[in-house]
């Protein structure tokens, strides 16, 4: 009869930790600073490596606001977290912006690639608003196009957002972002800007998750205090 209450608990425990939840760790629309939205979920540190990148104007498309954060040199800007709370996995979301002549890779002057590193993960994704034929941005969603965000006037500008969920569990996390390529002609030429960083966490709502052999343990544990307690009873008899 203990045995059977033990596992029937055990069951129950089982059951709870499924649930997930999600909170935001950082989230920023570049309006006011680069900070806007930290927490609620726990983290150490947020911190910006600008590499050649400022908050800066963002017109003709609405989706961005006012500002951005754009890098018109060949600097590598990264995002980083650092000493995160425990997590199973991360949902980040932002828009690029591609800006000016970008020339794709067999345009003139090409290549024009962007970087996109995250999460042991390389991305490479470029668009032909002046030359070239290639365009892509690899599983981004083209939300403004045509549109000139207010630099050169010549050339229209693209607008993509992405969406990532996958698996992390480590402390830290980084996002670096640079232009990349033979092709770059200069930031007054061809440049870039990222707006509506989101990051968040999902995490098991009821605690930690037992691995599977500890949960065997557990209930081998439960066992054995029936067993025990049989005993004694049988010492006592
Ligand atoms: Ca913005
Ligand atoms: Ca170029």
């Amino acid at each position: 009869m203990k045995l059977h209450g033990a596992l029937a608990s055990a069951a129950l425990l089982v059951a709870a930790p499924g649930l997930a939840a999600e909170q935001n760790v950082w989230s920023t629309t570049f309006e006011t600073s680069e900070f806007e939205t930290p927490g609620p979920f726990p983290f150490g540190i947020l911190a910006v490596s600008y590499g050649g990148s400022s908050i800066q104007s963002a017109v003709g498309f609405p989706g961005m606001g006012t500002k951005m954060l754009r890098n018109d040199t060949s600097g590598t800007t990264t995002l980083q977290v650092f000493g995160l709370g425990a997590h199973t996995h991360l949902r980040l979301k932002f828009d690029i912006a591609f800006i000016d002549s970008w020339d794709s890779v067999n345009g003139t002057v090409a290549p024009d690639i962007l970087f996109v590193d995250f999460a042991g993960q390389s991305y490479q994704w470029t668009v032909n608003n002046a030359s070239g034929t290639v365009f892509d941005v690899g599983p981004g969603t083209v939300i403004s196009t045509g549109t000139n965000l207010g630099y050169n006037s010549v050339w229209p500008d693209t607008v993509v957002r992405y969406e990532f969920l996958f698996p992390h569990t480590a402390l830290n996390f980084s996002l670096a972002i640079r232009f990349g390529g033979a092709g770059f002609q200069g930031g007054l030429d061809e440049s870039w800007g990222i707006d509506n960083f989101a990051l968040s966490a999902i995490f098991p709502s009821g605690g930690v998750i037992p691995e599977p052999a500890t949960w065997a343990m557990l209930i081998a544990g439960f066992g054995l205090v029936g067993g025990m307690a049989r005993r004694r009873r049988l010492a006592r008899a």
